[in-house]
């Protein structure tokens, strides 16, 4: 990757957490940790590696990315209003009355969004199936699918892991957000989940491990899983800190979060002082 697009994507991905802490302070709160954690990831996927058509979101061409840590909504409602799915100011409304942005995810109600999620675990499920049709189907299409690593203490996850292993779908990448930790504090304090790569190794997945805040690391763990096509799904375990990008956030407590005028002020400048420059 050149310096132009290292800084394209890491400028990309400050846009997509400034527009994460306008829904919220917009509302007033939100899921701001899980929503930070991977801006890179949407960042790397709508900026360079997805293929999608924001006119024509159910398009046969398209890419399909399934969040299902459907609390990580407001992440790729940024992405996507920014790509032109919807209109920017649609990004006032989240979780209002009757309002089209719900805070979890929603294919019934934003384009772009591909699956409702909220309920942790099912997502990937659907992800699964997904790949499973496209593959049917002669579809040469990628399917991208995120998942907490609190989601991953849920058995359905690990049926479909075994699930995508045994139908060979080497066109599913899986990223799992290792923010270490959950709703109520540090994952390996709730329910250790050991050592991913090992884990997902031992069933038979093509595995990877990076610094998910590294949007180079990203996009080469990306190419290197779409190359490969020797019949097995793809892991990228990507190590996160949970409320990257602003200063105030501690992992373990930010998961959900009040904002008052002042914070939202504090957290735009440090986002803005954190831009790349060439
Ligand atoms: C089945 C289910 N149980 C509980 C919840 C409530 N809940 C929402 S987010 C969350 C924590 C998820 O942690 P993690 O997967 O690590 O995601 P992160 O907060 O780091 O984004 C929980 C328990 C839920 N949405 N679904």
């Amino acid at each position: 990757m050149n310096s132009e697009e290292k800084i394209r994507l890491q400028n990309f991905a400050i846009d997509i957490r400034e527009k994460i802490i306008y829904q919220m302070s917009s509302l007033g709160s939100g899921h701001l940790g899980g929503n930070l954690s991977i801006a890179e990831i949407v960042a790397v996927l709508y900026g360079s590696e997805m293929k999608y058509d924001p006119a024509d979101p159910k398009s046969d061409e398209r890419d399909i990315l399934i969040c299902s840590k459907g609390h990580a909504g407001p992440c790729l409602y940024s992405a996507l209003a920014m790509k032109g799915f919807f209109p920017m100011e649609r990004l006032d409304t989240l979780n209002r009355g009757g309002t089209e942005l719900p805070s979890h995810c929603d294919r019934l109600h934003v384009p772009g969004i591909e699956m409702t999620t909220g309920s942790l675990g099912q997502g990937f499920s659907a992800a699964c199936g997904m790949a499973l049709a496209s593959k049917l189907d002669g579809n040469p299409r990628t399917v991208y699918c995120i998942i907490g690593d609190g989601e991953s203490q849920e058995g359905q996850i690990w049926e479909a892991v075994l699930f995508a292993k045994h139908q060979q779908l080497d066109n599913l990448i899986l990223f799992v957000d290792y923010n270490k930790a959950q709703l109520d504090g540090l994952t390996k304090d709730i329910c250790d989940m050991g050592d991913y790569v090992d884990k997902f190794h031992a069933f038979g997945w093509h595995t990877a491990e990076i610094d998910g805040h590294d949007v180079e690391a990203i996009k080469t763990a990306v190419d290197a899983a779409k190359a490969d096509k020797t019949g097995l799904p793809h892991v990228i375990v990507c190590n996160t800190i949970k409320g990257y990008g602003v200063s105030f956030t501690k992992p373990e407590s930010c998961h959900h979060v009040n904002f008052t005028p002042e914070l939202t002020e504090q957290c735009m400048r440090e986002l803005e002082a954190s831009r790349p420059t060439a």
